[in-house]
């Protein structure tokens, strides 16, 4: 293979080269290997990867092409206290962010990345982040001395040679540099530079922290972009619904992370939907253009998924069991002797004893979960057997809807419409979710997490409200605006609405109003589906009264919600747009 040297096959692009050499100099790696996306030379990674002990192969017979990675016990999530947005100034940044001066910050990790990679390989990982020839899409180099790394950026980016094709002889990609260190949570920096287009990661082997083409450049480089160059980066599922008749509609939707984006974006619809089917365009990230015809037009810059494994089975996701039955990394879940893999929600029961996502023996009788609360699964989208024909158009797919949700115990009602542009801007700039295990942190509490971005946005919030709210002047005919909560519960405790599949009837209401097919009533909240237009048939132990239940409006919760808004409306006071206040007053006035 081609180590050492640089592959005869790269036409030598002057600013990757130089670049390379110069962090070269600096990790002292004592290998480089130029990835070029083939098949061998991801036979031969992966061969090497299991002779490391990185990855261990799994029952080539049950799992063909499937492996299995652990990672450190310390480094299982992304971690948002580690994570920089280092812009000019502070205020570039938002009270959002953490923060420090590009220089302090450049200065900081040189010195841990100086010889960081001694005794070891430097993978050279060119990508796209979108399909060839998009205008939407952008190259990505990764130097990383993780062999995982560049075997999951295989998986989740269109990689290899494919990007220098997209790059020509220019200079114009993001460099991004990844050393794992010693896994060391003391010195776990993910230091995004967004006026150099460039990404810095150390301390980490983790997924979100890692694989720099996702959170970092599709998200928090990617909304930098997006504001300068007039579009949108958004932590959102894309899919597609189309009717018995052949009628396709598009749909961006953004929920925080591990509240079901991979569920939703591969749905499949309940047997009354007869001839209904439902399109996966992406399940994560979403970069969004107007387009000549005054639409938005949506691209997923990925292309694989890494998807949340618990509670993954056969009722919450089919599609999705059916994909990670091959050629799939499956990274923190159990192991079990027979060479398969096992999680909490999975369709088996529980195995009689396995080994645990940190490699100790597990049985039923275990206190400890045997896969990890975030354990993921890295598979490419070709394996999705609902996979959109369009997901590979360099012109994306035009959106109908966009749909902001969130994880709601109360207050939030099952679904409503927002009465117009901006109006949907302060109803995803409002969102609030419990936390997840997706980060390393408490789980559970309601925070704050604006359009699912808090984490992702890669400068001032105030400044993004204001982006998107000057985005519905260059769009002209927008998609229109919803908010769903799949979570609300009862006062025992109990979900008061089944989800997953069901989750159709909600997505076919929006389908309808987008069409202008459905009705609504005027509701303090929005446009809610009025009583003749919302399915219910067929729901087991399922009444208009619970429906009824599910969108109703309890004013002391609101009143709670609203100054929790407000909360996050202060931290950003200074760059928060008028018309946030003025969609704070209409709503007081309406409740
Ligand atoms: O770990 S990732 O950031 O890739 C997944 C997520 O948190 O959405
Ligand atoms: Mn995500």
């Amino acid at each position: 293979m081609n180590e050492q040297t640089l592959g005869h096959w790269l036409a030598p692009n002057p600013a990757v080269m130089q670049w390379v050499e110069a962090q070269a100099k600096l990790c002292a790696p004592d290998r480089i290997f130029w990835c070029d996306g083939s098949a061998a030379e991801k036979e031969y990674l992966t061969e090497r990867a299991v002779t490391e002990g990185v990855l261990v192969r799994l029952d080539q017979k049950k799992l063909p092409g499937c492996y299995y990675h652990r990672s450190n016990a310390n480094d299982v999530a992304r971690v948002e206290q580690c994570t920089y947005i280092c812009t000019e100034t502070e205020e570039d940044a938002g009270p959002t962010n953490n923060w420090l001066a590009p220089k302090a910050m450049y200065t900081k990790l040189r010195a841990l990345c100086d010889g960081a990679m001694r005794g070891r390989t430097m993978y050279v990982v060119p990508y796209l982040m979108g399909p060839l020839g998009s205008p939407l899409t952008k190259v990505g180099i990764e130097l990383t001395d993780s062999i995982y790394v560049a075997l999951s950026m295989r998986i989740m980016t269109r990689m290899g040679r494919v990007a220098y094709e997209q790059l020509g002889d220019g200079a114009e990609f993001n460099r991004g540099l990844h050393c794992m260190l010693d896994i060391n949570p003391e010195r776990r920096y993910i230091a995004h530079f967004p006026q150099d287009n460039a990404i810095i990661s150390v301390g980490s082997n983790y997924g979100g922290n890692v694989l720099l083409g996702k959170k970092c450049l599709a998200l928090r480089i990617g909304s930098y972009l997006g504001r300068r160059e007039g579009w949108l980066a958004e932590h959102m599922l894309i899919l597609g619904v189309e009717s018995p008749e052949g009628e396709k509609t598009f749909v961006a939707a953004a929920f925080p992370s591990s509240c079901g984006k991979t569920n939703f974006a591969m749905i499949v619809p309940p047997p009354q939907f007869k001839g209904w089917k439902v399109w996966t365009v992406g399940d994560d990230i979403a970069w969004m253009k107007p387009g000549p015809d005054g639409r938005l037009w949506a691209i997923n810059p990925e292309s694989g998924y890494f998807g949340a494994v618990p509670g993954t089975n056969s009722k919450s996701n089919p599609n999705a069991m059916t994909m990670i039955q091959h050629d799939t990394i499956f990274t923190n879940v159990a192991l079990k002797p027979d060479g398969t893999v096992w999680w909490e929600g999975h369709d088996d029961p529980p195995p009689a004893e396995c080994l645990d996502w940190r490699g100790n023996k597990w049985t039923p009788e275990s206190k400890e979960k045997a896969a990890h609360p975030n354990s993921r699964f890295a598979t490419p989208m070709i394996n999705n057997p609902m996979l959109a024909p369009e997901a590979d158009d360099p012109k994306g797919v035009p959106i109908s809807a966009i749909i902001f949700g969130g994880r709601r115990a109360d207050t939030l009602p099952l679904v409503y419409q927002a009465f117009n542009w901006i109006h949907g801007v302060y109803v995803g700039a409002t969102m609030g979710s419990e936390t997840t295990a997706a980060a390393v942190g408490g789980v559970g509490q309601v925070r704050r997490d604006p359009m699912a971005m808090l984490p992702f946005c890669g400068y001032n919030m105030g400044d993004y409200f204001r982006h998107w709210i000057g985005m519905r002047k260059k769009i002209k005919f927008p998609p229109r605006i919803y908010y769903v909560n799949w979570f609300r519960k009862d006062a025992e405790g109990k979900y008061l609405w089944p989800g997953f599949g069901e989750n159709m009837r909600v997505l076919k209401w929006i389908v309808d109003r987008c069409r202008g097919r459905a009705d609504a009533d005027e509701a303090p909240l929005g446009w809610v589906p009025g009583p003749h237009c919302f399915d219910i048939n067929g729901l087991p132990n399922f009444s208009r009264d619970t429906l009824a239940k599910l969108q109703s409006i309890n004013y002391e919760d609101w009143r709670r919600e609203i100054i929790s808004h407000d909360e996050l409306f202060m931290k950003i006071y200074s760059h928060l747009p008028k018309e946030m206040i003025f969609q704070r007053e209409l709503l007081v006035s309406r409740l």
